[in-house]
């Protein structure tokens, strides 16, 4: 595809996440526009195509993604969606940013992993958007260049105001978790072997039944050590802190302090970041327009992502269910995945 033709995307789930992606691309990055808009509410559909010069609404995901007016599918879908329409964007042979998680269990990601691998194209990326914020690539960078010496240890607080009705403990595992388990394996370069979920006294202001916070501690191939608090109820702001340390020292990010204010009569301080499409707009951008250059210029290699792929996904997936078991006994659970060149083509 040329550069100076657009992309035409179709959008498959338009809440929050999926609105935020057909805005980003409409009016924020170039190279490429929403064709198709897709979700299960129609009238929901019909709200956000309104918005959207030249997108249309297609009823049925699977008729969307085969649609001839597409070239590359983003899902925003719900996760137990996501196994049939990645399926089906292979099968289209269309690219597809499919927000995390890959799939919601282990094996139907490797079942992914494998289908991409026999086409032999890299169409899959998986929407880790944190590996594009820059505060995270200037600590990868940092990590990479040895300065800090040898990582040893990860600390992670993962603090969300609120999360929608419904969200259950097992949900802190694999919707809010699981970006530590991306962002552990993103900054260390090596599999997770095994996690262990601490219940520490849960926030009575939480909704009934929530475990919330949770601890988790990851340990890694060649045994580092990652802690991670998961508290999604405090009530008060969005903060996704990361801190390594390895031999010859330390860093943190996700101070999140930004413009600090002195005011009368007697105020200081700043203003708190409500919640991920502010502290993660910048990632998004960056993930959003990578990916679409990716996609244009994917014919020639059959490389068509720029960032996470399938495997990513299904590592995310097999530490997640190990989490989850954990959660539930409060043992460590060894994590169960192959290895990556047991999979032919991967
Ligand atoms: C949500 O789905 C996200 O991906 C956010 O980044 C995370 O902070 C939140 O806990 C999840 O529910």
């Amino acid at each position: 595809m040329s550069d100076n033709q657009d992309l035409r995307i179709a959008v498959l789930g338009v809440g929050i996440m999926g609105a935020d992606h057909v805005d980003r691309i409409t009016n924020k990055i170039g190279g490429a526009r929403v064709t198709v808009v897709n979700d299960y509410s129609l009238a929901r559909a019909e709200e956000i195509a309104a918005l959207t010069p030249g997108a249309r609404v297609v009823v049925d995901p699977f008729d969307a993604i085969a649609a001839e007016d597409v070239d590359a599918v983003v899902l925003a879908t719900p996760g137990p969606t996501h196994e049939k329409q990645v399926l089906a964007c292979l099968e289209a042979g269309k690219p597809v940013l499919c927000e995390k998680p890959l799939t919601t269990d282990a094996d139907s990601s490797l079942a992914i992993v494998k289908a991409e691998a026999a086409l032999g194209k890299k169409l899959i990326q998986v929407g880790f958007m944190r590996r594009f914020d820059h505060e995270y690539t200037q600590l990868k960078d940092l990590i990479d260049s040895g300065d800090l010496g040898r990582p040893l240890v990860v600390h992670c607080a993962h603090r969300n105001p609120a999360v929608p009705n419904g969200f259950d403990s097992a949900m802190i595992v694999k919707d809010s978790l699981v970006h530590e388990v991306d962002v552990t394996r993103f900054l260390l370069d090596e599999e997770i072997t095994s996690v262990q979920i601490i219940r520490p006294s849960a926030n009575s202001l939480a909704p009934e039944g929530i475990q919330d916070p949770q601890i988790a501690i990851f340990e890694t191939e060649s045994g580092r050590h990652v802690d991670a608090e998961v508290f999604v109820t405090t009530g008060v702001a969005y903060e996704v802190r990361t801190e390594v340390v390895g031999e010859l020292g330390s860093a943190m990010i996700g101070l999140d302090v930004g413009l600090i204010r002195k005011t009368k009569p007697g105020n200081w301080g700043g203003q708190i970041t409500p919640g991920f499409r502010e502290r993660f707009g910048q990632a998004y951008d960056t993930e959003f327009a990578r990916w679409i250059k990716a996609v244009k210029t994917g014919a020639g290699t059959g490389n068509y992502i720029d960032g996470p792929g399938a495997w990513d996904g299904y590592a995310a997936a097999a530490v997640c269910a190990a989490g989850v078991k954990s959660l539930e006994t409060g043992q460590r659970v060894v994590v169960d995945m192959v290895a990556r060149d047991s999979v032919a083509g991967v």
